[in-house]
């Protein structure tokens, strides 16, 4: 086998065919290397008189995942993508894509550059470049519709999904499917083709299909309500209306524009801030990269209750065996029919067969007795908050698991080394906190505490990756990461009641900002008697203004105890739309004229600042307190557990994007209005404030 001088990329001879197989760990993204090395690979079909076509495969776990998004920070060497994929497209012999894993951006580029595709069954492709605020930039969007119709390559493009190989075959994407041997497949099909004396099969050869014009408006429309916020979905519909109307050459040249313009924009710049934030949350302090996680093959999960429903959900959705632990035999016999109609919901969606959903289900097993724990690799408990039951349970835990079983709390705040202390052996106990709904949730905070094992964090952080979560690592501190800066958000939001704001004018500029609901609309839909219930759970710790602030303890005194009973901050109808509550204003003048506290007009830019600026500067005391690693884990966090909008980055990422001497500037102003004690600047801002740097330096 010839090696390229890329080193990336090698040709070798197979007969009349060459085999370019890439191998640029870990998902062969299109680095400097392998266009250099493609290209090369071009020029070699083309100058050996014997070779008839060529096959493009990928060594590893996937085809081409893309271009390689960290050469996006520094201007791209050359040759560039498009002259690569311009290249493929010329050549005079078939050039066969041989895809397995993720055909993706750049990678299905290239693939479309080539006379035919051929694919592994399990292998899938897409174009995920909104994602990253971006679009296809090498011809993606002027090929995909050609080859699949307008309407479909509209989804693909500018919703970011991904499409088997199966269906990628339907829709003309894909020209074979094979189950085993790519590599053998792929040859031989070449080699067919060679002996049919089949011709290069140019994608941008082919006419535009006809297709339905009112495709653009009705995606517009879908894409501003579902996408709110994010302009790179928006820019594809422009985009692929205009390679309808363009002749193909000058929809490249334009497809590029588009794409280079969109990459120096701050949405993409937020969007791939979060890409590489979650994935560097997953580097441990402590945790070498060699460190082996310890198998987990059967969990338990002790307390039926919503928590511990959801979690055995993510379980029996990742394959393993799931044994929940309940007091009684009907307060399990009503989990498990709670976890099937979580799964009969899904199969409904269509996102999984009946059958699978019976395999999930048979992956459960209930108990009442903690004997029956005794083989597992990791208990999660999920019982009520209170640190006494929880203590009780750990010590029962201690005298039945084996020695190497690990033992995770569910617990959103209560003291995680007081937790650990009370097993028998701290080194094997660690947080794992799922957020509600918990199949449905992406994040997990994970926690450690200072005695837990490396090896049970390291175990604890790869789970959350095969539940199909985003796991970051908090220290401790009560709420940890999410709920301590969540319970200042909530803090301001009561305090502007106080002053005079209304839930309606709060949530509006919330979610103006972005956040898909506002905490008053969110209070309602979790209901006033659990937030009164996590209220009574910290007063006794809270500044006498807090403790005064009993708006919620109210609600639930007047019965408006959210939508369960139609009645909240706002007033319900049947369909749980909900309205202005007059109900409301008069309670809220009530409290104020019983601490004699005077309503002032407060504007929209006082609401956010104070509701948003209050978690950044909580956020800087976790960071330098090390209850959190990075800010970008804080990042995360906000932007998969409560909904910030990944567009803007987190609210680190926000934070530095505002200036964070205005931020500084605005704690100082909140400081005088509302008071020291919730706005006084954490040091860490006044230090890089005063050495000119912001949270990403
Ligand atoms: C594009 O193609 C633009 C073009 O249209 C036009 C240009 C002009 N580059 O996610 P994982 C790294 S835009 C560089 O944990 P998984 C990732 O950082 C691109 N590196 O694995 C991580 O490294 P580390 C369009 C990349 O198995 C490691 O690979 N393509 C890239 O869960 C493992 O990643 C995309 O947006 C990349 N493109 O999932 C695809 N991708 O461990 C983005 C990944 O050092 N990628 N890495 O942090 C993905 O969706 C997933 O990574 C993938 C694998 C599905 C491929």
């Amino acid at each position: 086998m010839k090696k390229l001088d890329t080193q990336t990329v090698s040709v070798a001879k197979r007969g009349s065919l060459l085999v370019v197989t890439i191998d640029n760990p870990p998902v062969n993204a299109l680095s400097h290397s392998v266009r250099a090395g493609l290209l090369e690979a071009v020029n070699a079909l083309e100058s050996d008189a014997d070779a008839r076509a060529m096959v493009i495969i990928c060594k590893g776990r996937t085809f081409i995942a893309g271009a390689d998004i960290h050469e996006f920070k520094r201007p791209m060497q050359a040759p560039l993508l498009g002259e690569v994929i311009e290249r493929l497209d010329a050549a005079t012999k078939p050039i066969v894509a041989a895809i397995h894993g993720t055909a993706l951006g750049g990678g299905l580029e290239v693939a479309l550059a080539c006379s035919y595709r051929i694919a592994l069954d399990q292998a899938r492709v897409g174009f995920p470049e909104v994602k990253l605020g971006i679009l296809p930039g090498s011809g993606g969007s002027v090929r995909l519709p050609r080859l699949i119709g307008v309407a479909p390559a509209l989804t693909m493009i500018s919703e970011g999904g991904q499409i088997s190989a199966r269906d990628a075959c339907d829709k003309g994407l894909i020209d074979a499917v094979v189950s085993e041997d790519l590599e053998a497949a792929a040859i031989s099909f070449t080699e067919k083709l060679v002996a049919e004396g089949a011709k290069v099969c140019r994608v941008s050869a082919l006419p535009v299909p006809g297709f339905d014009p009112a495709v653009f408006d009705t995606s517009r429309a879908m894409l501003s309500k579902k996408y709110k916020g994010f302009r790179a979905p928006l820019v594809a519909v422009d985009l692929m209306k205009m390679v309808t109307e363009t002749p193909f050459a000058e929809a490249i040249a334009s497809e590029y524009k588009v794409c280079k313009d969109l990459l120096v924009s701050p949405q993409s710049r937020a969007l791939r801030h979060i890409f590489a934030a979650e994935r560097e949350a997953l580097n441990v302090a402590g945790v070498g990269a060699d460190l082996r996680p310890r198998d987990v093959r059967r969990v338990a999960i002790v307390g039926p209750g919503t928590m511990g429903r959801g979690i055995a959900c993510c379980f029996q959705n990742a394959g393993i065996p799931v044994i929940l632990i309940g007091r009684s035999d009907d307060s399990l016999a009503s989990a498990v029919k709670a976890i099937r109609k979580i799964h009969e919901a899904n199969v409904k969606r269509g996102g999984i067969t009946a059958d699978e959903m019976e395999r999930r289900m048979a992956l459960l097993t209930t108990a009442t007795s903690y004997e029956a724990v005794a083989d597992v690799d990791l208990v999660i408990e999920a019982v009520t908050e209170e640190l006494n039951v929880k203590k009780d349970i750990f010590a029962r835990l201690d005298a039945v698991l084996r020695k190497d079983a690990i033992i995770a709390t569910n617990t959103s705040f209560l003291d995680i080394e007081e937790l650990a202390a009370s097993s028998a052996d701290p080194s094997r106990v660690a947080g794992m906190h799922f957020f509600n709904p918990a199949h449905v949730m992406k994040l997990l905070e994970n926690v450690r505490a200072l005695k837990t094992a490396p090896d049970v964090l390291a175990t604890t952080t790869a789970l959350g990756k095969r539940l199909g979560k985003v796991p970051v690592m908090a220290g401790r501190s009560e709420g940890f990461i999410a709920n301590r800066m969540l319970s200042k958000r909530t803090r301001e939001a009561q305090f502007l009641l106080e002053d005079g704001a209304t839930p309606q004018q709060v949530d509006r500029v919330l979610t103006a900002f972005g956040f898909p609901i506002g905490p008053f609309a969110l209070a309602d839909l979790a209901g006033m008697d659990i937030m009164a219930a996590a209220r009574a759970a910290r007063v006794a710790r809270m500044s006498p203004r807090e403790q005064r602030c009993n708006i919620v303890d109210r609600l639930v005194a007047a019965g408006r105890l959210g939508q369960k009973s139609s009645a909240g901050y706002y007033a319900y109808d049947e369909s749980r739309k909900p309205s202005h509550a007059p109900e409301v204003d008069m309670l809220l003048e009530a409290y104020r004229s019983e601490y004699g506290l005077a309503a002032r007009a407060i504007t929209d830019e006082e609401i956010l600042e104070r509701c948003l600026y209050a978690m950044v500067n909580e956020a800087a005391k976790i960071l330098e307190e090390g209850g959190a690693a990075r800010p970008g884990d804080i990042d995360v966090i906000w932007t998969n557990g409560f909904g910030f909008p990944t567009y803007l980055g987190g609210p680190m990422f926000y934070a530095d994007a505002v200036g964070l001497p205005r931020v500084k500037e605005a704690l100082d102003k909140y400081s005088e209005l509302v008071g020291e004690p919730f706005f006084k600047p954490a040091p860490l801002i006044e230090r890089l404030v005063a050495e000119g740097r912001g949270f990403y330096g």
